[in-house]
């Protein structure tokens, strides 16, 4: 397979300035013309043809300026137009097969509609073309369809005209008048509706707002558009960026790859990021939407209005714009308050996603820098790395510089690459100049691979009142490929605070300052060890390390329980108070996995269970802060954290904690559910979804009683009274987990009721197969059977991605004790789903067949069955995106 390198990076030999596509729309057969204004580009070396990109497609002619063109060679990858002049103008007329697009890359039917995805290389599936993000063109595109099929009709930009034709077919015409690299073209055609909104914004223009959407699901659309809105005004606010077209259009698709995709004024969505109401979404699908819209917002600016150079830069564009959807969510749920636990939830949320997630990723095969050296398929790199990483990393100049210091750097960077296709150096260089800095040593974040750690060594001199803290940085044992990547020390922002007996933070001096000044510093460390001495400490004082997550590394120091238990009592950065506790569980939790693994008898600590209960009943702790401090470290986070992983035994030691704390603090569980009801209208805000959060964790508890009866009399009252679909699901859960208890019926009694009251909501019945492939098994009934069963059901469709993942990918990733059972069975069936989807979407079998790269971690036994099951997926499977999963896993 060939493999695509960064450092091979030229310019293109021609450049396209103007494109006017007509599309004659028709589900079997789509008949694309494509006329180009091309020209020899002078910062290139010259070319004896000219090369485009095509793939999929029916060549049916060529004209280059106004005459038909012999010269033209189609093969396997695209289009040679030989004997080219200077400039020219070409047209090309080819056709494609949308409703045999199962890809959902390129022109697509969904539900009877026409889609595109172009991001990344999807465009070269509509026309031939110049598909690389360096090439910028103006775009006219006419669309012509079936008028009764087909009454909307979208694209980019501006509606420029629109009619009738002959035979009922209709035509619109639109014009962007922004130029744009082709991945963010977009068309749209069908049957849908939208709800619209006039804003005025800043500077008194007014725009028009749309989410469109198929008729049943209008009812559904507010929180989206209120989400959006609320995004246009933070992005003036915050960044001083505005809406820079006079219409900006969110379209819904049931079909879709990913999660959203941030078209040129026509944003193209997961229904998952779009539909809400409170009967068929929960909390976090409120959060999600919110974010998304955001997210894909601010793309106007960071991706689209200056975009990425080559595909290598990918996280120029989305390491930034998670950054800023993160801080937009903290914004919108905490205000100005900077201190709020508010912001702190949001960060404990997003932290937690990065390091079970990209962490596993930076320890395995896939590991790679957030700018990637080479790739095979590009689709493959929309990762953790690039996208969590990549945000953590921007997060670092705004830790470094503060937000006024940032907020000079984005001014800079924008003034001078607005219009351009650039790199993250660019970026790095424009937060280094505004702010006076040298960043030099800090590229290292953009191109070494794997976590770095920090251990911390501390000495307190009671004598001189002097407190010494010695920061060494280093990759402990990176995966062989992380291990090529690396070069030398980071530029590592370290934030720090003294915390003293009475539980108050210290003010801080450092040697060689006149006076102390706050109570956390960052310390940035740039070497592979340092000594920060602090001055004036007037007792032995304990250390609250890495404050808000200041940086993306593994903090190594020897706090005892007894430190862990008063920093989560006392810390002022509810940050480390969170984690504090999240330490001192794993540490248990993974002493309880390795007696389980050698089958010894397993104990939990009354300190444990005391410091739980402290939690639990702190009333001056928000009940979302709360709800997060008892929630265990997941399965998959412990099992990485062993030597070699043993999801069985995590999984007993998980469980056996869970119902120790049940036990012990049925009372308080009980209590919690009842203090924390949410009476009245449902509202997603942070504070209503933090009660509901914090009562149905206690409801999941009390599902794990060794006698069930409470929780399922407490779970199926709830389930019948719910007025939202955050209670009826955790209520559903609950019963599901009584279920393994015994309490078989009321769980059936329950999915058959959720069945049929949501059978038409699709996203509804996404949870409801979700649910059950993530139910915790028993001897006789194991999930993998349930799942099998699931496949064969009516509602079930491989095609749709979102159903897909709600039934495989929810066993095979969010199940691990099922999922890693000893007889290889959930290796089996991954290899079968795997090789079932490579023949239809190669780029979401490419997701699934990731469940697996990190095999060399576990237990030797299921080592040698995931291996095999990594063979015959690597001897069976025929797209790129899956190969080059499996080859490096094997490698
Ligand atoms: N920029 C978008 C990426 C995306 C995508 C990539 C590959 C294949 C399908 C895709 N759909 C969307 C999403 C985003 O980060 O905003
Ligand atoms: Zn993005």
């Amino acid at each position: 397979s060939t493999v695509i390198r960064r450092a091979d990076y030229t310019p293109p030999a021609f450049l396209i300035d103007s494109v006017a596509l007509e599309f004659d729309l028709a589900p079997a057969r789509t008949i694309v013309r494509n006329t180009m204004r091309v020209r020899r580009n002078p910062d290139a070396a010259p070319a004896p043809h000219l090369e485009l990109l095509g793939e999929a497609l029916e060549v049916l002619g060529a004209r280059l300026d106004g005459a038909p063109h012999g010269a033209v060679r189609a093969h396997e990858h695209g289009l040679t137009v030989e004997n080219v002049p200077e400039a020219f103008e070409l047209t090309l007329e080819s056709a494609c097969a949308p409703d045999q697009n199962t890809t959902l890359s390129g022109l697509y039917v969904s539900s009877g509609n026409f889609f595109t995805q172009c991001e990344a290389e999807g465009f070269r599936r509509i026309t031939y073309f110049l598909d690389r993000p360096d090439v910028m063109a103006s775009y006219t595109v006419t669309l012509r369809a079936d008028k009764a099929a087909y009454p909307v009709l979208l694209s980019n930009g501006n509606l420029v005209d629109s009619g009738d034709l002959p035979d009922g077919r209709h035509f619109a015409q639109w014009e962007d008048p922004f130029r744009k690299p082709s991945y963010l073209f977009a068309l749209v055609a069908g049957k849908l509706v939208a709800i619209e909104e006039q804003i005025t914004t800043g500077s008194g223009k007014e725009k028009l707002l749309q989410v469109w959407v198929e008729p049943a699901d209008l009812d559904k659309t507010r929180h989206a558009m209120d989400s959006l809105i609320h995004s246009i005004r933070w992005d003036e606010q915050r960044f001083g960026l505005k809406l820079d077209l006079d219409r900006f259009m969110i379209v819904a698709v049931g079909d879709f790859n990913m999660g959203a995709m941030e078209n040129k004024g026509l944003n193209i969505f997961n229904t998952k990021y779009v539909l809400a109401n409170p009967e068929t979404a929960t909390d976090t699908d409120f959060a999600n939407i919110e974010s998304v819209v955001g997210h894909e917002y601010f793309h106007n600016w960071t991706g689209n209005r200056v975009t990425c150079r080559d595909w290598f830069q990918l996280s120029l564009k989305e390491g930034l714009t998670v950054f800023r959807d993160q801080e937009f969510s903290a914004d919108m749920a905490a205000g100005d308050d900077v201190a709020s636990t508010a912001r702190a939830v949001k960060r404990i949320e997003d932290v937690r996603v990065l390091r079970q997630l990209q962490f596993a990723e930076d320890a395995g095969p896939m590991a790679h820098p957030v700018r990637p050296e080479s790739y095979v398929e590009i689709n493959n790199f929309y990762t953790m790395t690039v996208y969590e990483k990549g945000s953590e990393v921007v997060r670092m100049y705004q830790t470094l510089f503060g937000r006024d210091g940032f907020r000079k750097g984005m001014d800079l960077y924008f003034k001078r690459h607005d219009g351009q296709a650039v790199t993250c150096d660019d970026f790095r260089h424009a937060m280094a100049d505004a702010n006076g800095r040298d960043l030099a040593q800090f590229e290292r974040w953009y191109s070494q691979a794997g976590t770095p750690r920090v251990s911390v060594r501390t000495a307190y001199d009671a004598a001189a009142r002097r407190y010494t803290v010695t920061l060494a940085q280093g990759y402990g044992d990176a995966s062989p490929a992380a291990r090529e990547t690396q070069q030398g020390p980071l530029l590592i922002p370290f934030a720090i605070g003294l915390i003293g007996r009475d539980g108050r933070d210290l003010p801080l001096r450092l040697d060689g300052e006149a006076a102390a000044s706050g109570t956390t510093r960052v310390l940035d460390i740039t070497d592979t060890e340092q000594t920060f001495t602090f001055v004036d400490v007037p007792e032995q004082p304990l250390p609250s390390l890495l404050r808000n997550f200041s940086s993306p590394v593994i903090v190594e120091y020897d706090y005892s329980d007894d430190d862990l238990a008063f920093l989560l009592a006392h810390d002022s950065d509810p940050f480390n108070r969170w984690e504090a506790g999240q330490r001192l569980a794993t540490r248990a939790l993974l002493t309880l996995a390795a007696r389980a693994a050698a089958n010894e008898p397993l104990t939990l600590g009354e300190n444990f269970i005391a410091a739980f209960r402290r939690v639990l009943t702190d009333a001056n702790l928000s009940p979302a802060f709360r709800e997060l401090a008892l929630t265990l470290p997941s399965e998959t986070y412990l099992a990485d954290q062993m030597a070699e992983a043993d999801p069985a035994a995590v999984h007993r030691a998980r469980q056996f904690v869970r119902r120790q704390l049940a036990t012990a603090l049925r009372a308080d569980w009980l209590a919690a559910y009842e203090q924390h009801q949410t009476p009245g209208a449902y509202e997603p805000t942070p504070e209503a979804s933090g009660r509901r959060a914090l009562k149905n964790l206690a409801l999941a508890y009390l599902a794990e009683l060794d006698d069930p009866a409470d929780a399922v009399r407490v779970a199926s009252a709830q389930y019948d009274a719910s007025n939202n679909m955050t209670d009826r699901a955790a209520a559903l859960g609950a019963l599901l987990s009584a279920a393994a208890a015994g309490a078989n019926e009321p769980a059936e009694h329950a999915l058959d009721d959720f069945y049929r009251r949501f059978e038409k909501e699709a996203l509804v019945i996404d949870k409801w197969f979700a649910m059950q492939a993530a139910q915790r098994g028993t001897p006789a009934q194991p999930t993998l059977a349930k799942v099998r069963k699931l496949l064969a059901h009516p509602a079930f469709n491989l095609k749709n991605p979102n159903r897909a993942r709600s039934l495989i990918f929810s066993f095979c990733a969010a199940n691990p004790a099922q999922f890693h059972a000893a007889d290889g069975s959930g290796y089996a069936f991954w290899a079968e789903q795997v090789l079932a989807l490579d023949a239809i979407n190669p780029q979401v079998a490419a997701r699934l067949a990731r469940s697996l790269e990190l095999w060399r971690r576990f237990t030797p036994a299921l080592r040698d069955r995931m291996r095999d099951a990594l063979e015959q997926v690597a001897a069976g499977a025929k797209s790129r995106d899956v190969r080059e999963i499996v080859e490096k896993a094997l490698a």
